[in-house]
């Protein structure tokens, strides 16, 4: 009885592994069809070895799947040595598979590029599903009510973004990823919700990463495909641990993700890119990006004309040199240049070394009035630079200082404050 309980159980799971590999193959259909448009004539179906293919793959080895017996286990570890072999055919050259192995009850299978790698249905459809819906709710109040091409191309980001940190144990203060002179912008890093803390547990369990990894998360609405892109462009890494990487997670809509020359910076449609390599990303997918592909190419999620569904993107990193304090530092004011406004901060920003370390600190409302003051030395410099006389000036600490002032007049300098 026992052991036919467990046939009958082997059974079943194989079933549902068939039923996946079905699904996969409907999917690869679909993003076929999508990719040819309506040109039906060109397009391809999927042969039946290809689909044979994947199949003796995922009956070797599924994500997420529970290993429930001894000979299963020894099934999952099996398909590290044939996994390569059994699908050389259709891999690209570039790219050699291998296995993200988190303990013994994950194991997905890979793609490498470099110290990069992408992971298909690194969620399973469930897990995806809940994130989507958790993050959707969050993002669908700020979707804009009318999405103008014309107005996407006067941003260089045309996205909607919110940021996650977590807290380090040491002070309570969150991870920030700070760059910008925006600094208004780091006070918005929020706690993340239920099912996205639930996911960066899962990355830190099923990549083997350390507790404080993955402790900063942005995450990106792309409303549809027309008006909502990201162009070519390098991550800044200064403040994250030296050589992680950066986790970017797909969630609904399938778009492609392309990693191409550096002259590409900035560009956005498909066909000005220079192509390197590319994927297909989609529902519950997962591409990281290593530390020297970040530095080799730049990468972009291209305009995709006509595509109507919202795709969500979440990048996590380990941020280690950066935090911020929102809870106990005192208040401090800052007036704005242009408007001659005074607003009112409580939050200091902490530069670390490591995750540990005490760090500098620095009020945002003083880096906030330095950046205001700075604005004002510009412009009167640019007045005075104007003016008949002026001739040569010195911008010092915060004040600007004339040191001659025609050709005509003697040449002894004089020091005068613009301000
Ligand atoms: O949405 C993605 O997958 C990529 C996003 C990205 O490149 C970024 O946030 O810097």
């Amino acid at each position: 009885m026992g052991a036919a309980q467990s046939v009958l159980e082997r059974e079943d799971t194989r079933v549902q592994k068939f039923r996946d590999a079905l699904t996969w193959a409907f999917d690869k259909q679909q993003q076929r069809e999508e990719e040819v448009g309506t040109n039906k004539k060109q397009l391809k179906q999927l042969s039946d070895a290809e689909i044979l293919d994947y199949i003796n793959h995922t009956l070797c080895i599924l994500p997420n799947q529970k290993a429930s017996s001894e000979e299963e286990q020894e099934e999952v570890r099996g398909a590290e040595a044939t996994s390569s072999s059994s699908r050389t055919t259709s891999r690209p050259s570039t790219g050699t598979s291998s296995l993200i192995h988190g303990g013994e009850t994950y194991s997905v299978v890979v793609e490498d590029f470099g110290d990069s790698f992408y992971a298909k249905n690194w969620l399973s459809r469930e897990e995806a599903d809940a994130l989507f819906a958790e993050l959707a709710a969050i993002g669908e109040p700020n979707r804009p009510s009318e999405l103008s091409a014309v107005s996407s191309a006067s941003k260089k980001y045309p996205l909607w973004t919110e940021t996650f940190g977590l807290k380090r144990e040491k002070d309570n203060c969150r991870a920030l990823d700070r760059w910008g002179s925006y600094h208004e912008s780091w006070l918005r890093v929020k706690e993340p919700p239920t099912q996205l803390s639930k996911v960066c547990d899962m990355m830190r369990s099923r990549l083997n990463l350390p507790t404080y990894a993955v402790n900063s998360i942005v995450v990106n609405y792309y409303w549809e495909g027309d008006t909502t892109y990201i162009p070519a462009h390098r991550d800044t890494v200064h403040c994250l641990e030296e050589n992680s990487k950066i986790y970017c997670l797909s969630l609904g809509a399938s778009r492609d993700f392309v990693l191409s020359c550096n002259d590409d910076n900035g560009k956005f449609v498909k066909e000005d890119l220079n192509v390197a390599k590319e994927w297909r990303v989609g529902h519950g997918d997962l591409f990281a990006l290593g530390f020297e592909t970040n530095q080799q190419y730049v990468h972009s999620v291209p305009q995709a004309p006509g595509l109507k569904q919202m795709r969500i993107s979440c990048i996590f990193r380990t941020v280690t040199r950066s935090f911020i304090d929102l809870e106990s530092s005192e208040h401090k004011d800052a007036t704005y240049f242009v408007s001659g406004k005074t607003k009112t901060f409580s939050a200091e920003v902490v530069a670390t070394e490591n995750i540990d370390d005490d760090g500098k600190r620095e009020h945002i409302a003083e880096l906030i009035q330095k950046r205001e003051d700075e604005k004002r030395l510009k412009k009167t410099t640019k007045k005075m630079l104007h003016e008949e006389n002026a001739a040569q000036y010195y911008m010092g600490e915060g004040r600007t200082v004339l040191l001659a002032k025609t050709k005509k007049e003697d040449d002894t300098t004089k020091e005068t404050t613009s301000e």
